[in-house]
């Protein structure tokens, strides 16, 4: 936050900003700062599905602050705040929430993500690299408070019977929709085209959209962004740093002339 003139996502987002992102899973430094140069709005480095720790993630986190201003999430699984603190005192931008189910987890989630008095977010900020080890723990606190996103994935059918009590819980900015996982309750598990999972989506869509928060979501072909962003979303994420090199990577392979 204070150690760069990184654009502020979360105003952007308020004031209507359309945003395309990308999901980085590899933990690659060098990974990370090709897809910072590729221009993306905002990046989002998993901590629910990828396999390496929290220092993989700082490494890359360090390594796109050195050659982009992109804002840079962290996703994590639910809402632990043992989970959510660290990656916030390291500098990440906001917090995405993987399959928040109910009120309570929103809740929860909102209070790991932000300073008293909106949440309990714990006071490391005399020390913690976010706020320049406390060189600017003035200006961090302050600029947490207005800056951190904070996400709540919509991915399983009670979170979607529940997203009028979840888009409810006050500090909560967005709502994102994971279509893969949300199969898991709108089946044919794991069918991205079913009628059913398209309805549940719709569903989701337009109560977010009723109750002022932002919606987001991932998209199922890389194709359908310009119509998720005229349907209302603010958020798009459109790739993977592994889905695009196995995508590259067989499309560079000569077919075989035997
Ligand atoms: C899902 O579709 O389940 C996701 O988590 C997308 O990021
Ligand atoms: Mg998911």
């Amino acid at each position: 936050m204070p150690e760069t003139g990184r654009p502020d996502l979360r105003a952007q987002l308020h004031s209507g900003a359309k945003v395309q992102g990308a999901f980085l899973f590899l933990a690659s430094p060098d990974v990370g700062e090709i897809m910072a140069l590729a221009g993306y709005g905002a990046l989002v480095i998993d901590r629910e599905h990828a396999a390496a720790g929290l220092s993989g993630a700082l490494h890359e986190l360090r390594a796109i602050r050195s050659v982009s201003t992109v804002p840079v999430l962290a996703r994590v699984h639910g809402a632990s705040a043992a989970d959510i603190k660290p990656l916030l005192d390291a500098g990440f931008d906001g917090i995405v929430a993987a399959d928040v189910r109910c009120a309570e987890q929103a809740r929860a989630l909102v209070e790991a993500a932000h300073y008293p008095p909106i949440g309990r977010r714990g006071a490391q900020f005399t020390v913690s690299r976010a706020a320049r080890y406390g060189l600017d723990r003035i200006t961090y606190v302050e600029q947490a408070r207005s800056r951190t996103l904070v996400v709540a994935m919509i991915e399983s059918r009670e979170g979607a019977e529940a997203i009028d009590a979840i888009t409810a819980v006050e500090g909560i900015d967005m709502l994102f929709i994971g279509p893969l996982d949300l199969t898991s309750g709108f089946g044919p598990y794991g069918d991205l085209g079913s009628s059913e999972l398209k309805k549940a989506i719709a569903h989701i869509e337009e109560r977010v959209l009723a109750s002022g928060r932002l919606l987001g979501g991932a998209a199922i072909d890389p194709s359908d962004l310009g119509d998720m962003f005229d349907r209302g979303y603010s958020l798009v994420t459109t790739a993977s740093d592994t889905g695009l090199l196995t995508q590259a990577s067989r499309a560079a392979i000569r077919p075989k002339t035997s």
